[in-house]
Order: C-alpha cells, then sequence, then structure tokens
C-alpha cells in the first residue's frame, strides 16, 4: 500500500510505506519485518514477480517531494529475497534516481520475450518502457520520448488485436487554453527564489503577444503569484504590468541562476498503438475524453463484441499547480472498434455518470457473478454502478 500526500504538515506516519499481509482467509495484518522502513511520499505500489522466482517483489513509485513541488522522491524496487523485501533500485534500475514523478507504471512483457518490463508514466514525462534483462533495466528509445505530457494513467492491453501491446495513455486532455506543442510548450521554472526553504514553482504557458506572435507568460494570476512570495510581490505596482511580464521580464539573471526547469508539450490523452517494431503511434481518443484530465481507466469488453472498451473517470480540484478547478469530465464510455478507434457513449445513454473529483475506478464481482463498478471521488461519495 502506497502512502504519502503532497502536504508536508501532515504527520510523519503518514508517509510510512504500509504492508498488509493477507493470512489467506481475508485478514489483514501490518508487517514491519519484511520491508525495509520507508518515510517519503509514494505515488503507486505495484507487487509484482519481476525475476520470476516465484517471490513478489514490489515497485514503488516517487511523488512530489512536500512543499517542494515539482522535485519527486526516487522511486524504487524492492526484491523479495525470501525473508524480506531489499531495495535494489541502485544495482537493477539505476535510472529510478532521476525518474522524475511518477504517476503510474504497469508490468507487462512489451517485448515478447517472456519477462515482465515496466511503463511508467508521469508528470513533465513522456511514457517510458524499461526492458527487463535480467540483470538490469535497459531503457527502450521510442518516438515518444519528445512527447512530454501530465499523464496520470496507463493501461497495457492489445486494442487492435495485432498481437502487439498497446499502451492507453491519461493524460491532461487537450480541452485547455494553453494549446501545447513541441515549439510552445508550458514551462515550469521552479527554485526556492525567496530562500525560505520550499520551492516556488512558476508555471508559463505561450500566449499571443501585441505584435502578433508568441510570448511566454505565467499562468498564475497576479493574486496567487504574489500570495506565494513576497519577492514577486514587491516587483510590480499594477496588474497591468505583471499583464505583459513574460518569462524574460519576469526574472533577473541572477534569479535565473541554478532554476530548474520543466516542460509539458503533449496534453492528449491518447491510445499509442504498438506499431510492432518497438515503437509507438499515438491516437487521440475522442474530444469527450480530452474535457479534463483522465485519472483511471478501465479496460474491459462492455458490450460482449470481442473489441475492448473503456471505461475512464476524472478532474482535478485540488490542484498542487495554479490551474484551478478542472471538471468537465463527468465518466466516459468509449466502446472500441478492435482497431484503435473508440465511439463515445453518451452519459445519459450509459447511465455511468461521474461528475466530480473522481481518483480510481474499479471492478469487483460479487457472489451473482454481477459486475459492480465502483469510482471513489476525492472527498466525496463512492459510486456505484452495476451493468444491466
Ligand atoms: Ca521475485
Ligand atoms: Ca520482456
Ligand atoms: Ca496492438
Ligand atoms: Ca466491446
Amino acid at each position: 500500500m502506497a502512502s504519502g500526500g503532497g502536504d508536508y504538515k501532515s504527520p510523519k506516519s503518514v508517509f510510512n510505506q504500509v504492508l498488509l499481509i493477507n493470512d489467506g482467509s481475508g485478514n489483514f495484518a501490518h508487517s514491519t519485518s519484511l520491508i525495509p522502513s520507508l518515510t517519503f511520499n509514494a505515488s503507486t505500489a505495484e507487487a509484482v514477480d519481476f525475476n520470476d522466482d516465484g517471490l513478489m517483489d514490489i515497485f514503488l513509485g516517487g511523488g512530489v517531494v512536500p512543499g517542494q513541488y515539482p522535485q519527486a522522491h526516487n522511486s524504487m524496487l524492492l526484491q523479495n529475497i525470501g525473508e524480506r523485501l531489499v531495495d535494489v533500485s541502485e544495482t537493477l534500475f539505476p535510472n529510478l534516481e532521476n525518474i522524475g514523478i511518477v504517476t503510474d507504471v504497469k508490468w507487462h512483457d512489451m517485448d515478447n520475450d517472456g519477462d515482465l518490463d515496466l511503463v511508467v508514466a508521469g508528470h513533465y514525462k513522456p511514457i517510458e518502457i524499461f526492458l527487463n534483462e535480467g540483470q538490469y533495466f535497459q531503457q527502450l528509445t521510442t518516438s515518444l520520448e519528445n512527447k512530454l505530457g501530465w499523464f496520470n494513467t496507463i493501461e497495457i492491453n492489445d486494442f487492435n488485436k495485432d498481437g502487439y501491446p498497446d499502451i492507453l495513455a491519461g493524460n491532461f486532455g487537450s480541452n485547455n487554453l494553453y494549446k501545447v506543442s513541441e515549439e510552445r510548450p508550458l514551462t515550469l521554472l521552479a527554485k526556492d527564489f525567496d530562500s525560505n526553504g520550499s520551492i516556488d514553482p512558476v508555471l508559463f504557458a505561450y500566449y499571443k503577444n501585441e505584435e502578433g506572435g508568441y510570448s511566454n507568460y505565467p499562468v498564475a494570476f497576479w493574486g496567487d503569484v504574489s500570495k506565494q512570495s513576497p519577492l514577486f510581490r514587491g516587483k510590480f505596482n499594477f496588474y497591468s504590468e505583471y499583464g505583459k511580464t513574460d518569462i524574460e521580464s519576469l526574472f533577473t539573471e541572477e534569479e535565473l541562476k541554478g532554476v530548474l526547469k520543466y516542460f509539458m508539450n503533449f496534453d492528449r490523452s491518447v491510445l499509442m498503438l504498438n506499431t510492432g517494431n518497438m515503437d509507438f503511434e499515438p491516437i487521440d481518443l475522442p474530444l469527450e475524453a480530452q474535457l479534463g484530465p483522465i485519472n483511471d481507466f478501465l479496460v474491459l469488453d462492455l458490450n460482449q463484441d470481442g473489441n475492448l472498451d473503456i471505461m475512464a473517470v476524472g478532474n482535478n480540484y485540488g490542484n498542487e499547480v495554479f490551474v484551478g478547478h478542472l471538471d468537465a469530465l463527468n465518466g466516459l464510455v468509449l466502446l472500441g472498434d478492435g482497431s484503435g478507434g473508440f465511439k463515445v457513449v453518451k452519459n445519459a445513454q450509459s447511465g455511468f455518470n461521474v461528475p466530480f473529483d473522481a481518483k480510481r475506478l474499479v471492478r469487483l464481482k460479487i457472489g451473482s457473478g454481477k459486475d459492480l463498478f465502483i469510482a471513489s471521488q476525492n472527498r466525496d461519495t463512492l459510486m456505484v454502478y452495476t451493468k444491466n
């Protein structure tokens, strides 16, 4: 179980990673001897037997260091050596040290050589694939590497039935004001500008300037930026001044020394179709899937026509990044055509409607053989659906 949060004022115990052992009849006991003591903000935990020795190992994804956004904790691979789990990241998986904000991972045999490889999604990152080479994990170079997203969730499956695993990726959604591209990405500058011990992240986006070209302007309203730090407050007297400030004029050269830069240039939620030669071609999900950030998918054949379909939930109310309340998604049902295309089923027709800050979607089989679809919403009710 991954533990954590973005609030650095939380008690330290919130960040202790917890391993619960099931005794086989549904009773869970808290195990302290099996895992090393790990206290950090973990975003995801995936149990997997990556070395096929019959013992379940664990991958822990690193979330944001509280108060230091967008800096992330190292992700970690814990190998089960029988009596306990040991951190083998340094020897088997040195890339994990610089992997950044991880939001979701999936283990899948991507190169069809019989062992499980790791697919990683995160923020300010492309989708990355690490091939399991036995003694180490080797990053696969693909054409996806220039597509830096705010990816929240991934699923691996063969959507077009050609025998090659495809990657379904839930991203920020293209329905936003930033209109990002490789030439005009969102740019996040991060530094402790006022030296008070916490990072001050400032996000910039390209908008049309008065000359008809594009300039890289701060995204946040002046009030929010000045609340963040007295350094910013002191720079302007009028809103109109701030309105004309771009990335070059907001900071002095001195202030930009040692600044960390992060980019987001790809905002669409997509199906990345495997081309069969270890590369992928992103295909946009329908417009309805671009209305807001997608946080979780369920992949299944809903209408039993032999083609994989998608259910999804999303939105984001609590943002560490300045972009406000994102609530345009109402839950999605997409019927697959078996070749990578999808048809939207309207909420009124499907009956599936999850309009709030939805984080996870799971399927549970109950006694009668019926499926329950359960969506969790942050600080709100669980919503439960069944299929007629
Ligand atoms: Ca193992
Ligand atoms: Ca493999
Ligand atoms: Ca495929
Ligand atoms: Ca189907």
